[in-house]
């Protein structure tokens, strides 16, 4: 085999006791001698799922086959589109899925890298590549998922994600300017993830999510968001070696078999195995790759290095420790904050940290049909009270459900396990200039639970909240290119 464009890579490849995986990932169902360099270089592309690209229709035509051939596999083959749902999760509870752990990223794209495998073998099309529904630049559901005649159809309570705060740049450009693995993909799973899950709704909404299949395409918009921050936007992943080690299974193969991908293998997928179509994700533009041998071979450098990213919390303030609220209502919490831990709060300095309030909840919520606005500041904050009010910060919510069970054991390795971020350096700015946050005026914290649809499902469902904190963590400073 004579590989012309990446000779070191391959060596560094090779010498490595993962060079078998990393064949595999390039290789996938091609044959065995195929010129690694090349395999990598036609690699699939996933593209941005739009109206107007032949390309694009194609890809969609490719994937309905491949739904309609799953869904025609007998029951019991794990490759079907059932079996392959099930893996996340079934009507009765998630499955293998990591949420609200530090896996969420590379879990789901390991989920995705084999889905897509089998995809490309049942339609013959080694180049296909799942399109993904980015619901910032296109926030209706394309309409090839809305034909009730067609297998990508399901019945959902909205095609739109046209109203919900979470999708917009507003939401988005905090969220991607977060320069630490950790607090981004908190963030990213706790607005946007969680809130196309629920708005959508349906069955997108629920523990069977991925028996809709417009699950896949946003899964991979979510894949593309770590792609774009880290590939694109130049921002590392964790180098911690238990996150980098941490086995990813429950996989299927092309072949039916069981696969399995560790976190460190996956930061390199977007790089060796698929390819993303850039586009804007709020003001991050689309950016064209270039593609000599030598930034190839720097980007993959800089991903299998990663970076000492942790997640250090220098402040803690305990806001609540246990608030168990009915989602009817708005709770304001007042906070007796010391003048010590005030004054550091109004003097820190947005560049170097980062202040987030960070919750914890306790279980799934019976109900799912809502977001959580958080405000500072404005003990009347209602659901009324608009996303442009300067005391908002942003807003959360939950995925799954209603059938709640127990989250499966052996998830919470990581210490906020079900933790939700919410970003509010800007807004603690924003009222620091204005006046209204300065020592001797009591700091407050609002939690406004608003209904997707206009009202709750069930007014009184309760919500278990645990360690509201204030919490300050440190800047990460990429280093330079
Ligand atoms: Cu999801």
């Amino acid at each position: 085999m004579r590989v012309p464009i990446l000779d070191d890579i391959n060596r560094r490849v090779f010498v490595k006791d993962v060079g078998l995986i990393w064949m595999g990932l390039a290789l996938g169902t091609m044959g065995g001698c195929e010129d690694l360099a090349e395999a990598i270089k036609h690699r699939p592309i996933r593209r941005r799922l739009r109206t107007g690209s032949p390309q694009v229709d194609h890809d969609i035509a490719t994937y309905r086959e491949a739904v309609d051939k799953m869904k025609a596999l007998a029951p019991g083959d794990l490759r079907s589109w059932l079996k392959q749902a099930e893996i996340h999760g079934t009507p009765s509870g998630f499955n293998f899925c990591e949420h609200g752990t530090i896996h969420f990223f590379d879990w789901h794209r390991a989920y995705l890298f084999y889905f897509e495998k089998i995809c490309q073998d049942l339609t013959k099309d080694k180049k296909f590549g799942l399109p993904y529904w980015n619901w910032n630049q296109n926030p209706d559901i394309h309409s090839a998922f809305l034909d009730p005649a067609s297998s990508l159809y399901m019945a959902r309570s909205r095609n739109s994600m046209t109203g919900s705060w979470s999708i917009t740049t507003a939401a988005l450009d905090p969220i991607l300017a977060d320069t630490n693995f950790y607090t981004f993909g908190s963030q990213l799973e706790g607005t946007p993830h969680n809130n196309v899950h629920g708005y959508i709704g349906g069955t997108l909404g629920s523990y069977a999510s991925a028996r809709d299949p417009l699950f896949w395409m946003h899964h991979c918009m979510i894949d593309y968001c770590w792609a774009k921050w880290n590939l694109e936007l130049g921002n590392n992943n964790t180098n911690d070696a238990a996150w980098v080690n941490h086995d990813n299974s429950h996989f299927v193969d092309a072949a039916g078999a069981a696969a399995s991908a560790t976190a460190g293998v996956t930061t390199l997928m977007p790089l060796i195995s698929y390819q993303y179509e850039s586009s804007a994700i709020g003001s991050s533009p689309a950016v064209e790759w270039k593609k000599t041998k030598h930034d190839y071979e720097k980007l993959e450098k800089k991903i299998r290095k990663g970076a000492n990213i942790r997640f250090d919390v220098k402040q803690r303030i305990r806001i609540s420790q246990r608030a168990a609220v009915s989602i009817g209502r708005p709770v304001s919490m007042q906070t007796g904050l010391s003048v010590n831990d005030f004054s550091r709060l109004l003097s820190l300095d947005p560049a170097k940290d980062r202040v987030f309030v960070s919750i914890d909840f306790a279980q799934l919520p019976a109900t799912s049909d809502f977001a959580v606005r958080v405000f500072i500041g404005l003990p009347s904050a209602s659901r009324s009270t608009p996303t442009d009010d300067p005391h908002f910060a942003g807003s959360f919510a939950f995925f799954g459900g209603p059938a709640a069970t127990p989250p499966r054991a052996g998830t919470s390795e990581h210490q906020g396990q079900n933790m939700f971020l919410v970003n509010i350096t800007e807004t603690l700015q924003r009222l620091k200039r204005s006046q209204e946050l300065k020592e001797g005026v009591p700091f407050s914290v609002q939690l406004v639970p608003v209904p997707f649809g206009g009202k709750f499902e069930r007014e009184d469902t309760q919500l278990v909240l645990e360690k509201i904190d204030i919490i300050t963590t440190p800047v990460i400073i990429n280093p330079p290119e």
